[in-house]
């Protein structure tokens, strides 16, 4: 390998429950690093140390784990597999050289890496596919390459063929060094003279290896043309200068609950993986000499302190250091799952915890103070909220604790959002799915003490009219002494669709005073707030265009009481109209799943408007649509079973639109049974 400072930073990623925690405890126990292997559902891993995650026996975030193999320091970013923690995923691979997708030979499922993918492509990351569980499948290795390759951008080559008896693997052949090798559980694979039965299939394989090579290499390319058939070394070589610019996707495989082909992985990774690649790629030019490093994922740990975990690209960082404008760092460490043990300073290739950068959120460059100033790494793009629940503190005395508990969280865990909605006065968390922000309440009870009851959240329903009413009202009081008096004309009439609220006066000879024509308006917005129908009215014109007053009982307060009394005798008369928020939608999918959401779309009320393919994502289709809000809630929920996990939309509020009939019932019988 060619990283100079012996350093290798993976990722591992890929489908829920592939084994990839598995997979990061293999790796720790063949290298040495623990002397026990735990188990995922025994509670006992390096990984999935977090309550949230012990208790659901699955990944919710990313964890660190570094060991020594062979005089090279790996850092292993085990990354969640569910899709509802993406931005973890995300966030992760921006700082690391190389991932590997672990995956189940299953060929029903290829499609839910169908993202990572893309992502992995887009951001030319070198990445590698794992073929885990080879102790439970009979699936071909060669199969479960034709079912993946359509969801990857890349050619797959494998690197290892099975050795098999019936449908058992027992051992692979190693296809750059030709080498056979039999599994033992719990020591290293021996070696063992390649039967027969393979010799066809890794003819085959290894054909199939050197010409996707030679589709980078003209000199390779000669060469197998001359039936010429390059040595391990130069296989290897080749290998590494591809999978360098993610050229091809190297396919080994394993099981990582018996440790079979952990060694064999680690061993290719030095072999091949291509170090500080990305490192030259993503540094921004002019930081020549500068010392960088990007903030990959942040922890609240529950001692209080903040751990930034930082991946250096560039020059050395210190513990106590001074970053960017004035944040010092509180501590540094090489984390061990849960463990963060101290250590002074870290160099390009580390990947470590940066303590107490309270203004550094995850995504972000940082660089010595006092050093040349820096352009920020590209960083990740988030994906977009697609489900909420409404939220309240379980009890009262908490409310005022929820926003900063919220933030506090959401810096952990930037692809959740806490915002009030003015319109339904809710207070909503938005997130990824069920799961996720069961995650984040649970996070929430067990690190701040604080429980939230959650509802679904309510949708912003607004009224308007359909029909003009001039109303004249008086509020007149006497009550001893001083009185009331307040008289008003008005004229309320329908606006177009979006155009608001207005308010006119076209009172003649000051039969209304100017000094209470704020207060007429006053009392028409005050009704506004809630019309016959019990919601907000919008797109109405209110015009003030006669009255009466009296020199002594008039007052701001009186007109504002007419202003209010004329609107609640003419609204009802308006016939008031019920309107529903309808959002544009974009959903993307693999285009095979483009029918079935074109069905999900009407099945909700919805129109398509059109689709289109993607262009930065081949494969792909975007389907614009537009839909009720009320039919969204649990719109990520359908459309993931629609597609296999994978599929994803983005929508925002486009306009407001008339709800009659039976739905308009429901809507405001549901209403009336919240009053
Ligand atoms: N038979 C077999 N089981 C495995 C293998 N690898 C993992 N498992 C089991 O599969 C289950 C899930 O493993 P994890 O390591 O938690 O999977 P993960 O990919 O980290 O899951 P998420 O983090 O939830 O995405 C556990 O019960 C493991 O014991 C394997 O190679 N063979
Ligand atoms: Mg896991």
């Amino acid at each position: 390998m060619s990283d100079s400072t012996g350093a290798l930073n993976i990722a591992l990623v890929g489908p829920y429950t592939s084994g990839k925690t598995t997979l990061l405890e293999s790796m720790l126990f063949v290298a040495g690093a623990i002397g026990r292997k735990g188990k995922v559902t025994d509670g006992n891993t390096v990984g999935d140390w977090s309550d949230e995650a012990r208790g659901r026996q699955s990944s919710v975030e990313v964890n660190a784990a570094s060991f020594e193999y062979r005089d090279h320091r790996f850092t292993i970013l085990d990354c969640p597999g569910s899709i509802e923690f993406f931005a973890e995923t995300a966030n992760a691979l921006m700082g690391v050289d190389l991932a590997i997708i672990v995956c189940t030979p299953d060929l029903n499922r290829v499609w839910t890496m169908g993202r990572l993918f893309k992502f992995l492509a887009q951001h030319e990351i070198p990445h590698v596919l794992f073929a885990n569980r080879m102790d439970e499948t009979a699936v071909r290795v060669a199969e479960l390459i034709e079912a993946v390759q359509p969801v990857s951008d890349r050619p797959l080559v494998p690197c290892q063929v099975a050795i098999r008896d019936g449908d058992n693997v027992n051992g692979y052949v190693d296809l750059i060094t030709g080498k056979a090798y039999e599994y033992r559980d719990q020591e290293g694979a021996v070696g063992v003279d390649a039967p027969e039965t393979v010799s066809e299939r890794r003819e085959d394989a290894r054909t199939q290896l050197l010409e996707s090579l030679a589709d980078f290499d003209d000199t390779l390319l000669e060469r197998l043309l001359e039936d010429e058939i390059p040595e391990p070394e130069e296989i290897q070589a080749y290998l590494r200068g591809v999978l360098a610019d993610a050229g091809v996707v190297p396919v080994m495989m394993g099981s990582a609950e018996r440790d079979w082909g952990v060694r064999r992985l680690l061993e290719s990774l030095i072999d091949f993986a291509p170090g500080d690649a990305l490192a030259a790629r993503r540094l921004p030019a002019g930081a020549d000499g500068a010392s960088v490093a990007q903030v990959v994922k942040t922890y609240m740990t529950q001692h209080g302190g903040k751990v930034s975990l930082a991946r250096v690209w560039a020059g050395t960082i210190e513990d106590g250091m001074t970053l960017n404008d004035g944040q010092r760092i509180g501590g540094m460490y090489r984390m061990q799952g849960q463990q963060q043990n101290k250590i002074d300073k870290a160099q390009a290739g580390d990947i470590v915890g940066l303590g107490r950068l309270e203004s550094v959120s995850t995504g972000d460059t940082v660089a010595p103070a006092d050093g040349p100033g820096v352009e920020p790494m590209p960083r990740a793009d988030l994906p977009s909220s697609v489900y909420a629940y409404a939220v309240r503190a379980s009890k009262r005395e908490d409310e005022v604790k929820v926003s900063g508990a919220m933030s506090r969280l959401a810096q952990e865990d930037p692809s959740l959002s806490f915002q009030p909605n003015p319109d339904t006065q809710e207070a909503v968390l938005w997130g990824q799915g069920e799961m996720h922000l069961k995650v984040a309440l649970d996070r929430l009870a067990g690190k701040y003490g604080l429980s939230l009851q959650t509802e679904r959240p309510k949708v912003a329903y607004k009224e308007a009219i359909r029909k003009p009413v001039s109303q004249h009202a008086r509020f007149k009081k006497q009550t001893g002494g001083h009185g009331q008096f307040g008289d008003v004309h008005i004229d309320v009439k329908p606006l177009p669709r979006g155009t608001g609220f207005e308010f006119q006066e076209k009172v003649v000879g000051g039969a209304v005073p100017r000094q209470y024509i704020p207060a007429v308006e006053a009392g028409v917005r005050d009704f506004l707030t809630s019309g016959p129908l019990g919601f907000p009215v919008v797109d109405v014109s209110v015009t003030l265009t006669d009255g009466k007053h009296h020199s002594v009982d008039s007052s701001e307060m009186a007109f504002k009481t007419a202003g209010r009394m004329a609107m609640a005798e003419a609204m009802p008369k308006c016939n008031p109209v019920l309107l529903e928020p309808i959002c544009e939608v974009k959903i993307s999918i693999p285009s095979e799943f483009t029918p079935n959401v074109q069905r999900l779309v009407t099945g909700r009320r919805g129109q398509v408007l059109g689709f289109q393919t993607r262009e930065d994502w081949s494969g792909w289709d975007e389907v614009t649509s537009q839909m009720p809000q009320a039919e969204m809630h649990d719109l990520i929920i359908e459309l993931r079973s629609l597609t296999l996990g994978v599929g994803t939309f983005e929508s925002q509020f486009d306009r407001l639109q008339e709800l009659t009939g039976r739905l308009a019932d429901d809507v405001l019988a549901a209403a009336k049974e919240d009053d």
